[in-house]
């Protein structure tokens, strides 16, 4: 007998804006759109202060993801490792704190995907342009593994690679489009999952970019 995250899920009309994923993974589509202009306005406010970035791996390759942070900490990586850290080592300064905006979102959307209480101290952001891809991952670094992790889709659409909780199980593939939201908790808060190489396309809003932020409690 073999754990299957996918079994004994009910079938969910494609049209309705909630869908469950697998346990603990609740997709709501379209969720964070009436609040794009806003989220994207802050996420400027971030990057004039913790300009993008692309992270050295510890095996020192330069990820193809650029990325910065906000909140009391930030998701970094560099020759020593994986690690949350309260300073920008680029800037030697503290992250920018998290905008009213995303904590506002982050708290909703965990709400509706039955989480209440929801008080990120983190956001991880990521820009994707063409051809960017984020290989096969778990997220490991944060202490309480009960908090979930909220993502949101913003810009030109991706496939999202949603495998099990061995590397190598098979992934399934999700299209994520602007405004999608996704809360990651229980028994898939450690699933492995990454985004296939990003195809070309031209977004209203973002052009040739996708962006993504996860907030995070990371202690
Ligand atoms: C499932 N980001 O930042 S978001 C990441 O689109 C990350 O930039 C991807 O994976 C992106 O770590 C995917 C969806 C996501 C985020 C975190 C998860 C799915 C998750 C954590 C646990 C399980
Ligand atoms: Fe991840």
């Amino acid at each position: 007998m073999t754990f299957d995250l996918f079994d004994s899920l009910p079938p969910e009309p494609d049209d309705d804006p909630t869908e469950t994923l697998a346990p603990g993974a609740v997709l709501l589509r379209r969720f964070a759109r009436d609040d794009d202009q806003a989220l994207l306005a802050a996420v400027g406010d971030v990057t004039a202060s913790a300009p993008w970035r692309h992270l050295i791996t510890p095996g020192g390759l330069r990820m193809s993801v650029a990325m910065t942070n906000c909140g009391s900490y930030g998701w970094v990586s560099d020759r020593a490792g994986y690690r949350y850290d309260p300073i920008d080592p680029d800037s030697g300064l503290p992250w920018p704190s998290l905008p009213a905006p995303f904590l506002s979102l982050a708290a909703r959307a965990a709400a509706a995907g039955g989480y209440d209480g929801f008080v990120p101290d983190a956001c991880l952001i990521n820009r994707y342009l063409p051809g960017t891809r984020l290989s096969l991952h778990q997220d490991r670094d944060e202490q309480d593994m009960r908090a979930p992790i909220v993502s949101v889709s913003l810009g030109l659409p991706a496939t999202f690679l949603f495998g099990g909780l061995r590397r190598a199980d098979r992934p399934a593939r999700v299209r994520l489009a602007h405004g999608d939201v996704v809360v990651w908790g229980g028994p898939s808060r450690l699933v492995f999952h990454g985004i296939a190489p990003l195809a070309d396309g031209d977004h209203p809003l973002l052009g040739h970019e996708r962006i993504n932020l996860t907030f995070r409690k990371a202690r």
